[in-house]
Parts: structure tokens; C-alpha cells; sequence
């Protein structure tokens, strides 16, 4: 990590050069040249060296991109499945403007949706990225700098944004009746063009149906009526205990709605939906009024708080709600949730302890042996009417990792397969989990591999639960970050990828990744 006095060498050897062009193109008119008005006020842009940082340290990092591409018939190595028709989305944060130096220590968090798409078809493929035009993002562009503060802290902004969406749709997008949503957990979905990736609408809300001002990042469809579940929490304004759970039918229209409220404003990053339920995790990532009012990011790790999962009954009114305790984990994400009578089972990624750094503990130094994450079974028993506790159940104790998975063709069912990305020394991994033979298998591809989440995708529409293939970004250390985009057989997921999608430079970065096989698309113009 670079000191700060290196900060201030590299800025002073930026703006150097920055006067030596400007010496160079002076007389040179802006209409010649084709540039854009330059607001008053805009400053240079030069993002900090420093990793730990909103602008993670450049493009060396893969934090910051900027570079919106289209690349049309992409090098590939190796043979993918002649009947693989289909579109991989992903996306990620990717720093549009650096930072005021008062919020240069913004997290990672905080960057621009940058939205990419490998279009598969016939054993070739395109790629083509774009930023999610949220309200964020024109205020900026039209400014030419960052007018946000830091993560998910309005008090910070500049006056000139105020009543416009903070929603950077970074972190996960989901294809249904038509649309590609984007999500942010703290605004509603931007909808997007599939094919061109244009935004079609900076602040969705399904026809209007839709009330809340926020909605998850991690919607669930439901296989056998293809609805679309959803919720929002801090659903009434920054802070609230409110939570909005809503579903639509597979048009997109909203056909059941209530509103619940949380033991306390905590992360509720993700949430399961069985066929009779639904659940969240609550966990002690707080919302930290203090903190935000003095200027800092919106979480702080409260380990005095329990951690809740709370049940409520599907197209209900929600006054059924029942929260349960037990052993305070910090679970972010759902592998898979299914109810059996009147027991609710959810399998969720976690560790004991805070697992965000940037977001930091009130009480304790930060602890990565029990930050670990950990395949977490929940168990509520509704059919007993006093109790207060779920039980939980670590599985796959020797397996450590993050960003859980699963077929989404079985959302809300009873299902067998999992996957989960591991991380360590030696190099990261792709697990995946036979919940039915307790068995976990691993593709580990060394340390000089960095992989992003693994999606899975159906070997073709007819295809059983996890037999297809996982999908996702490798980057590679040794060649200066270069990207292939790898398929690995879930058939034989330990003998390595089938084929890579040779990228020639290092791609936008990812936090989630959604498969939609190419029947469901729209046809492509010709
Ligand atoms: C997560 C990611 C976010 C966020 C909250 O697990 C939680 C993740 C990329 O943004 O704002
Ligand atoms: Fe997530």
C-alpha cells in the first residue's frame, strides 16, 4: 500500500504532465476537437494510487476501467458446446470520477455499474460493456466529476444532486418480462436493453406497482410460476426498520405487496423464498446514524447486536412475521431455501465475525480466522409456536469461501446442488456442493488465478438440477491481470475449464453474474 507521501508525489507528477498537454493543445478550439463543454469547477481526473480505496489504486488494480467496449468475435481456446446459446451478464462497480480528496477513502463499494455481456452462440462471442446511465451517473458525466460523497451516506453529496437517486447499480442484474434490471440495495432497479445495453429506464418501478425506495440486490423467480420476488429494506428512507416484500407476475405487473418491520436497521444483503416462505437474515452489519452523520460510510459491525432470521408467510399480510436468534453469524448470501411442512431450511454462505473490513467494528480488531465464510444451514420449526431460535448447522466445515450459488431453476425448491467461491493462499477456487452425497468437489486453478463468482448455466432447457456448467472471469496475475472468461463441465468440475474466451486485456471487474439461455432473449436484429 502506498504511503501517503507517494500519493502526493504521483499527483504532483500528474499534474505536471497535465500542464505540459495543456501547453500543447492550447489554441487548439474545443469545437475542433470535438470535446464536450467543460463545466466550471471540474477538476483533472486523477484517481489515488492507494487499493484500499474507492479507486483501488487504477487500472493496474481492475478497479478502475472506464472503457466501455464492444468486441465483436472474441479469440477462444478450446471447444465451447455447439448448442450453447445464451448471454452471460455480469456486473461490478467501476469508478466513474475519483473522489474530492475529503472522500478519497470511499470503499470499492461505492464505484459506477459498469454492466458487461458475453453474448455465446454457436461457438462464438461477442462482448459489449456499458455503464448503467443511473441518475448518479449523468449527473456526473454531465458535470465531469464525482458529485456523491461516500457509500450510501447522502450527507455527503454535493447540493446539486439532492432528490436524485444514489443508486449505482453495481452489484447484481437479473433478466425478466423483457428487462435487464440492475440492482442497488439502496435505490430501485435501472432497467436495460439486453441486446444494446442501453438504459431504458433510470429508476424502475415496475409500471409504477412498486413503492419502496429501495430493492435488493438479490431477487428470486420462481420456477413453476416464473413470478419475481423481491423486497427492499431501509425501504422508507435512510435508516428505516422498514422492510417492503412485494412479487410480480411474469409480466412484470405487482400482484401481492406488505410491508414488515426489522428488529433494527442491519444489512439484509439477500433473502430466501421457499414455496410456502420467505426469510431474511438480519445481521449486525448496522446502520450507523452517528456515523453517517459525521461523513462516513453507512455500516459499522455492532457485535452487541443478534443476528435474526425472520419468517413470514408468502401472500400473506406480514403479521405473521416471526423472528429467530441463535449464534450470531454474518451471512450475506443464500445458496438455496426450501420448506418442508412447517420447517423452513436456508442455506446461506458466513462466518462468525464481521467479513467486510471497509466496514468497520465498533468493538474488536478485525478477525479473519472467523470471518471465514462457511456453508450455514438455518432451521426454523414454525410448527412450534413458542420458539424463539433457529438452529443452525455448518456444513462442509473444511471448505471456506463466499458469493454461494446455486441452479437457479430451483429457487424456492428443495435442491441438491451448490457452489461457492473459495479463496486462499494458494489460489481460489470453484466448489461444488452434492448436498445429497455431503460430497464437495473443487476446481482450483492455482495462485496465479483471481476468480470471480461462478454462475451456473444448464447444459441445455431439458437439463437435470447442476448439470451444465459454471461460467465466470479468471483473471491472471502473471499477465498483468488478462481476463479469459472460462466454462467448466459440472460433470467433471475438477478437470478444469473446456474452453477460455481469450480477452486481450484485463475486464471490467464483477461482484455477480446472471445466466439467460437465448430463448428467452429477444432476437437479435439483423
Ligand atoms: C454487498 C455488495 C454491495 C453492497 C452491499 O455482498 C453488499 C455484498 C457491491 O455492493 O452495497
Ligand atoms: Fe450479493
Amino acid at each position: 500500500m502506498s504511503s501517503r507521501s507517494d500519493d502526493d508525489q504521483s499527483t504532483n507528477e500528474l499534474r505536471g504532465r497535465r500542464a505540459f498537454l495543456g501547453a500543447v493543445t492550447a489554441g487548439v478550439g474545443l469545437a475542433a476537437t470535438g470535446v464536450a463543454p467543460v463545466q466550471a469547477g471540474s477538476p483533472p481526473v486523477q484517481f489515488p494510487g492507494d487499493r484500499m480505496t474507492f479507486g483501488g489504486g487504477g487500472s493496474a488494480a481492475g478497479a478502475v476501467n472506464r472503457s466501455e467496449v464492444d468486441l465483436f468475435d472474441c479469440e477462444v481456446d478450446g471447444h465451447l458446446p455447439d448448442d450453447l446459446d445464451g448471454a452471460f451478464f455480469r456486473v461490478g462497480p467501476d469508478p466513474q470520477y475519483p473522489k474530492s480528496d475529503k472522500y478519497a477513502r470511499d470503499i470499492v463499494f461505492d464505484g459506477e455499474g459498469h454492466v458487461s455481456m458475453f453474448r455465446i452462440s454457436g461457438g462464438h462471442v461477442d462482448y459489449k460493456t456499458r455503464y448503467a446511465r443511473t441518475q448518479r451517473w449523468k449527473a456526473q458525466h454531465a458535470a465531469r466529476r464525482s458529485l456523491f460523497g461516500m457509500y450510501r451516506n447522502p450527507t455527503t453529496d454535493d447540493p446539486s444532486v439532492a432528490g436524485l437517486s444514489r443508486g449505482t447499480a453495481n452489484t447484481q442484474l437479473f433478466y425478466h418480462h423483457g428487462k435487464l434490471l440492475v440492482y442497488k440495495e439502496d435505490s430501485p432497479p435501472v432497467a436495460m436493453d439486453p441486446l444494446t445495453l442501453a438504459t431504458t429506464d433510470d429508476y424502475y418501478t415496475f409500471g409504477g406497482g412498486f413503492k419502496s425506495l429501495t430493492h435488493t440486490a438479490h431477487p428470486k423467480i420462481d420456477p413453476l410460476t416464473g413470478e419475481y420476488i423481491s423486497f427492499g429494506y431501509e425501504a422508507k428512507g435512510l435508516a428505516s426498520d422498514d422492510i417492503y416484500i412485494f412479487s410480480t407476475d411474469k409480466h412484470g405487473t405487482v400482484n401481492w405487496e406488505t410491508w414488515i418491520k426489522a428488529p433494527y436497521a442491519g444489512m439484509i444483503h439477500d433473502f430466501a423464498v421457499t414455496q410456502k416462505h420467505i426469510a431474511f437474515f438480519v445481521i449486525p452489519m448496522a446502520t450507523n446514524v452517528e456515523r453517517i452523520r459525521a461523513g462516513a460510510v453507512h455500516f459499522a459491525y455492532d457485535s452487541t447486536l443478534p443476528s435474526y432470521m425472520g419468517v413470514v408467510r408468502r401472500g400473506g399480510d406480514g403479521k405473521d412475521i416471526r423472528w429467530f436468534t441463535g449464534q450470531q453469524l454474518m451471512c450475506t448470501h443464500v445458496m438455496g431455501a426450501w420448506s418442508d411442512g412447517e420447517m423452513v431450511y436456508v442455506d446461506m454462505d458466513g462466518g462468525e465475525a464481521n467479513q467486510f473490513p471497509f466496514f468497520p467494528n465498533l468493538y474488536e480488531p478485525f478477525d479473519f480466522q472467523k470471518a471465514a465464510g462457511r456453508v450455514r444451514r438455518f432451521k426454523m420449526n414454525l410448527a412450534n409456536k413458542r420458539s424463539k431460535s433457529y438452529e443452525v448447522e455448518t456444513l462442509y466445515p473444511e471448505v471456506t469461501g463466499a458469493l454461494a450459488r446455486q441452479d437457479d431453476r430451483f429457487h424456492t425448491l428443495p435442491y441438491r446442488y451448490g457452489f461457492l467461491n473459495l479463496f486462499g493462499p494458494a489460489g481460489g477456487g470453484w466448489a461444488m456442493f452434492d448436498h445429497q452425497k455431503k460430497l464437495a468437489k473443487v476446481f482450483a486453478p492455482g495462485a496465479d488465478v483471481n476468480l470471480a463468482e461462478a454462475t451456473f448455466v444448464p447444459r441445455n432447457s431439458a437439463a437435470g438440477e447442476g448439470d451444465g456448467y459454471l461460467i465466470g472471469v479468471a483473471d491472471h496475475k502473471s499477465e498483468n491481470g488478462r481476463s479469459d472468461l472460462i466454462l467448466v463441465d459440472t460433470q467433471h468440475i475438477d478437470a478444469g475449464p473446456i474452453a477460455r474466451v481469450k480477452m486481450p486485456y484485463r475486464v471490467v471487474g464483477q461482484v455477480h453474474g446472471f445466466w439467460v439461455p437465448a430463448a428467452q432473449l429477444p432476437q437479435m436484429p439483423v
